[in-house]
């Protein structure tokens, strides 16, 4: 049986910001691109510090590899460049988005049992603006995930409000103070269910997710998309073939929409580069301990 979302769940999505679509992937579909993580992560002992592959824990060794994340794992998991234009997520982002949708970029969190890192609240919006704010991330959940293994959570219609400061002293930091803020994180909701699941976020949803302290993994394969008029602010476009391969449905086009969106450029740039892990070692608070 194909999955599909219903019109409730797109009104979900535009009101709240966030959807999860049970059961989209089979455990055939999922085993595959587990078999590649593990290889990868095995690979991981032949490395002592972050490169254009691996985020390490800080716990990392040679002897026992601790993996943050597969950074852009589609350029290296066969599976996962499939996945990208799989055709019922294809479909559901065409009813999130609209008809041209462009992918952008890919990224596995891992959060290994017992000691995985939490990702502090920030919104996307913050690292990359662009010239309108029709943008998702999806995540495809390659474990289980319940609330003991570091769910991903939302704060439910924060994508129409405001842009948190995500600065620490004159520094982007990727990350919203807590305390500053003034958030009500108890509002927040916890984005679970099976392996094979999809969650959806937009873009400028508040998010983020505690450390796994559970005995089970919680393996999250994120891809951004946006629509394919949307431009980004950041690091502007300079090779429009290589962008306009990366649509999965309908037209390139050179016309952006502009759209009166805030927006606080992610400058000047944080100390710690390299993942949003880095970015938020500068943070001010933590939320999660
Ligand atoms: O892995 C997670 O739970 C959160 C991921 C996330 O928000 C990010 O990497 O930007």
């Amino acid at each position: 049986m194909t999955v599909t979302i219903t019109p409730g769940d797109v009104a979900l999505y535009q009101e709240q910001g966030y959807l999860v679509v049970p059961d989209v992937l089979s455990e055939s579909e999922l085993d595959v691109v587990r078999r590649e993580l593990a290889e990868l992560v095995d690979k991981a002992s032949e490395v002592t510090a972050n490169d254009e592959v691996y985020d390490l824990e800080d716990s990392h060794t040679r002897a026992t590899p601790r993996v943050r994340r597969i950074k852009s794992p589609e350029t290296v998991m066969p599976s996962v460049a499939a996945l990208v234009h799989h055709p019922v997520l294809v479909e559901i982002l065409t009813q999130l988005i609209g008809p041209g949708v462009r992918f952008q970029t890919g990224k596995l969190n891992m959060k290994a049992a017992g000691d995985g890192s939490a990702v502090e609240w920030h919104q996307d919006w913050a690292f990359y603006p662009h010239t309108n704010d029709d943008l998702l991330a999806v995540g495809i959940m390659l474990d289980d995930v319940d609330e003991a293994n570091g769910p991903l959570c939302v704060l439910p219609g924060s994508h129409r409000g405001v842009i948190y400061d995500h600065h620490a002293n004159g520094f982007f930091c990727g990350a919203i103070d807590p305390i500053e803020s003034q958030i009500d994180f108890s509002s927040t909701l916890p984005l679970m269910g099976a392996a094979g699941s999809m969650t959806f976020h937009h873009v400028r949803a508040v998010h983020g997710s505690a450390p796994n302290r559970s005995a089970r993994s919680r393996n999250l394969l994120l891809f951004q998309f946006a629509a394919v008029d949307a431009f980004p602010l950041v690091h502007p476009i300079d090779d429009l073939a290589r962008f306009d391969q990366m649509i999965v449905a309908g037209e390139a086009t050179i016309e952006p929409r502009v759209v009166a969106v805030p927006v606080r450029m992610p400058l000047p740039p944080a100390p710690s580069q390299g993942s949003i892990y880095e970015n938020q070692r500068s943070m001010a608070n933590r939320f999660f301990k």
